[in-house]
């Protein structure tokens, strides 16, 4: 029912109430990608046998910054930063003590599981309620992501015995960061006719797959999966 709601809306992309919704959800986006470019950087650094493989992903998601960009300057928004680098901050720090303690599952987790699952849902709920140009461009960017997610789960997969552990404490520490993040945008997607309800089940989709992918077992994703609740 609410789905349906959302795509009947007429959208005004060019109203003020689009457009202050934008402002934060666009530099949400374009902050998200400039971090997911140092990130993999950083990864590039902890994984010298991966190294030119994230070098190259790296460049993808500044090309990925681009073009989010150009989707603001066409509905004449400007992004507000400040709260996108606020938006990110919890993971960001997590993500940044963990490359500074070698603990290279951990960032994987963060960056190629957890915020590359949170970009596909949102891709792929904003595509059908999107402006034509916008359109065009998040269906190149969502492509990519699935195989930035698809490098998190071969190299998991490979060292999931010596992982699971840390990978359990890191879901712990960082799934109810990403319900929090949820909340505060609520308000925004619903006015760019994207719903709560459909982002959560997107993410848990694309989460539990790659969990499973990975090696855990249903009972271990149920389990894992159950943090997110705490928030
Ligand atoms: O790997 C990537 O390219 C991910 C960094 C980009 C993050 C996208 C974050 C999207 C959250 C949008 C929330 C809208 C409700
Ligand atoms: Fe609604
Ligand atoms: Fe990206
Ligand atoms: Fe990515």
């Amino acid at each position: 029912m609410q789905q349906l709601t959302g795509q009947v809306k007429e959208l005004d992309f060019k109203s003020e109430t689009y457009k202050d919704a934008y402002s934060r959800i666009n530099a949400i986006v374009i902050e998200g990608e400039q971090e997911a470019h140092e990130n993999y950087i950083t990864l590039a650094q902890l994984l010298p046998e991966s190294h030119d493989e994230l070098i190259r992903l790296s460049k993808m998601e500044s090309r990925h910054k681009k073009g989010f960009e150009a989707c603001g300057r066409n509905l004449q928004v400007t992004p507000d930063l400040e709260f996108a680098k606020e938006f990110f901050s919890g993971l960001h720090q997590n993500f940044q003590t963990a490359a500074a303690e070698g603990k290279v599952v951990t960032c994987l987790l963060i960056q190629s599981l957890i915020i590359e699952c949170f970009a596909i849902a949102a891709y792929n709920i904003y595509i059908p309620v999107a402006d034509d140009f916008a359109r065009k461009i998040t269906e190149g960017v969502v492509k990519e992501e699935y195989s930035h997610l698809n490098f998190g789960e071969v190299w998991l997969k490979e060292h999931f015995t010596e992982a699971k552990a840390e990978l359990e404490l890191a879901n712990r520490q960082n799934l109810p960061i990403v319900w929090k993040m949820l909340n505060q945008v609520e308000g925004d997607a619903h006015t760019m006719a994207m719903e709560k309800d459909a982002l959560v089940e997107d993410f848990m989709i694309q989460y539990g797959e790659a969990l499973s992918n990975i090696g855990f077992t249903t009972r271990d994703i149920m389990r894992l999966s159950a943090y997110g609740l705490i928030a």
